[in-house]
């Protein structure tokens, strides 16, 4: 590291180096870390190079099969055709774990197009691949980054796909930093080859790559227990809170892990939103493309906290973020801070930062519940997918009834699965019963209705057990003084949500026979079991209580 090399927009706080207690608090960090299994074990890590050896080769396969194709009489262009593996997300930023993806880009010349990828890929991971060792693949075409889905002997794989304009990729490309390579490409290009090109520069921008690394494994950690990870429901994702340790690694180059993240909740349950964190100033290139600006878009005026991509071009990481996850974001990040001092000054263990939420427990007493339900799994992972995307939606309009106060939207969906005899009771399930419900034993133990025809669908539910599958979100309300003098009617933000999602072309055209949303009001001692980790207790009926 050169020594006076200054990284972000302002000079550091404090370039001040990590006294012996500090460190000692690092080590205690790291063996938390260790204790919570973030780490993965060399030869599983081992694996994954493997796997992405083979998909090396793999894909250099797949850029010749369609150069011979295109240019049968090209010998020159076939003999060079190859493509390039990269990595974005956890993988690329070194802090994934034994669970983790691989999350995957495919670049190729110019002549491969989306459609070859998708037309010629999945047949050649299968044939290329070891037998057996691909499962689970599926492909999503008409996603806003298309995508193909695997398992490559048991690791999950994300693999996306974009070509740059060059003939045939010069050999001297080992990354994607150029904007130049952007030139000539469609949105969906753009977007797919963004997610290595953000990694990739954060990486560049921070200090030291090690303790940001480890830093980030600890936020990371964090924000999972404490619910607040989840760009999909208005949360930080994985990129954003990357970028906000990253921003704290440049305010203070030299410092322990421990410090990072004890400054880390400081600097950020500070931060003057909606001023940006931004790790560089931003870049103005060389395309027509839309980089974020306030002062011109009036949509990134909205931005509550707005985190920006350091690559161009740049882009709000936390555009989904809103009232209320905002004020969830900030009293967990005043909690950290309380913590985290404490923990610095030897007064708490680092356990107690990662102590699991409250939501269901102790937070609310009030709760929304949203299901998607569908009877097909195919049909389900569309649909649920869909309905996810809109709860956030929801949130936004009961954060605006005069008697709610707060929304806060659980940062995961339960997934279940129920057995039916009678319509009456797929009905039930629909609207959130559980009393059907399949205890999940291992893998499928009954076999699973999967008819995608509708028509073949309609005909077996009358006659054989229908298995349906529901993903529940649940929304947690705190009522305001307001609600206290009248009864709480949110007939009109339901059925306007229930309208979103059904107005939906694919449900209209495709699954409407198969599908179904319900919204259902829950009270915090009819919340189902399964919410609760064992140990947790279950909040109980107040027998003397009438509201
Ligand atoms: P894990 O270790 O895999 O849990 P991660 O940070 O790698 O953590 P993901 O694999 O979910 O998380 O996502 C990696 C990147 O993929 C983050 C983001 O740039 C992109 N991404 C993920 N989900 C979406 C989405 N729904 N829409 C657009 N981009 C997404
Ligand atoms: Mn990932
Ligand atoms: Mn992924």
């Amino acid at each position: 590291m050169s020594s006076d090399q200054v990284y972000g927009v302002t000079p550091p706080i404090s370039v001040g180096l990590p006294t012996e207690a500090e460190k000692r608090a690092s080590d205690a960090l790291i063996e938390e870390l260790r204790r919570q299994k973030t780490f993965e074990s060399p030869s599983d890590t081992q694996k994954r190079y493997k796997v992405l050896e083979s998909l090396q080769s793999i894909c250099d396969e797949f850029v010749k099969r369609v150069a011979r194709e295109k240019e049968p009489k090209n010998v020159v262009l076939i003999k060079n055709a190859r493509g390039k593996v990269f990595t974005y997300g956890s993988f690329r930023l070194g802090v994934f774990g034994p669970g983790s993806d691989i999350d995957t880009l495919i670049v190729a010349p110019k002549y491969v197009t989306r459609d070859d990828y998708f037309k010629y890929f999945p047949e050649l991971l299968e044939a290329m691949a070891p037998k057996g060792a691909i499962t689970d693949l599926s492909v999503v075409t008409d996603a806003f980054v298309p995508i193909i889905k695997f398992e490559y002997f048991g690791i999950s794989i994300d693999l996306i796909f974009s070509r740059i304009i060059q003939k045939q990729l010069a050999p001297e490309l080992q990354d994607l930093k150029d904007s130049g390579l952007l030139r000539g490409l469609d949105e969906v290009e753009l977007r797919s080859l963004n997610g290595t090109r953000v990694t990739d520069e954060i990486l560049t921008l921070v200090p030291e790559q090690s303790t940001f690394k480890l830093a980030l494994r600890a936020i990371k950690l964090w924000a999972q227990r404490r619910a607040v990870y989840s760009n999909i429901m208005g949360f930080p994702g994985g990129v954003a809170w990357a970028m906000l340790v990253a921003r704290v690694c440049q305010l203070y180059p030299k410092a322990a892990t421990s410090v990072i993240v004890n400054k880390f909740f400081m600097v950020m349950s500070q931060w003057r939103w909606p001023q940006p964190v931004l790790l560089k100033p931003i870049e103005s290139g060389p395309l027509p493309v839309r980089v974020w600006n306030p002062k011109i878009y009036k949509g990134d005026s909205f931005h509550l906290m707005p985190i920006i991509t350091p690559a161009y071009p740049s882009m709000c990481a936390t555009f989904n973020i809103s009232r209320s996850s905002m004020s969830i974001i900030n009293r967990e990040l005043r909690r950290g801070l309380e913590v985290s001092e404490s923990i610095m000054v030897g007064k708490q263990p680092w356990s107690d930062l990662f102590v699991k939420h409250t939501f269901f427990t102790s937070d609310y007493k009030y709760y929304i519940s949203v299901i998607s339900a569908s009877k097909s799994k195919e049909a389900h992972n569309v649909w649920s997918g869909y309905v996810e995307s809109k709860v956030r939606m929801l949130v936004q309009k009961l954060e605006q009834h005069p008697c709610i106060a707060l929304a806060h939207a659980f940062n995961k969906g339960y997934e279940r699965r129920h057995h039916c005899k009678e319509d009456f009771e797929i009905a039930q399930v629909q609207d959130g019963s559980l009393d059907f419900l399949v205890k999940e034993l291992g893998d499928s133990q009954t076999p699973i209705a999967t008819e995608t025809k509708s028509k073949s669908a309609e005909n077996a539910e009358a006659a054989t057990p229908t298995d349906v599958f529901t993903t529940t979100h649940y929304i947690g309300l705190r009522l305001s003084e307001a609600a206290k003098h009248s009864s709480l009617d949110l007939s009109y933000q339901v059925d306007e949500f229930k309208a979103l999602c059904t107005q939906w072309q694919k449900y209209q055209e495709e699954l409407k026979p198969l599908v179904s949303i319900g919204v259902q009001h829950v009270r915090n001692f009819n919340l189902p079991d399964d919410v609760f980790d064992t140990g947790e207790t279950k909040p109980h009926k107040k027998s003397n209580k009438t509201k």
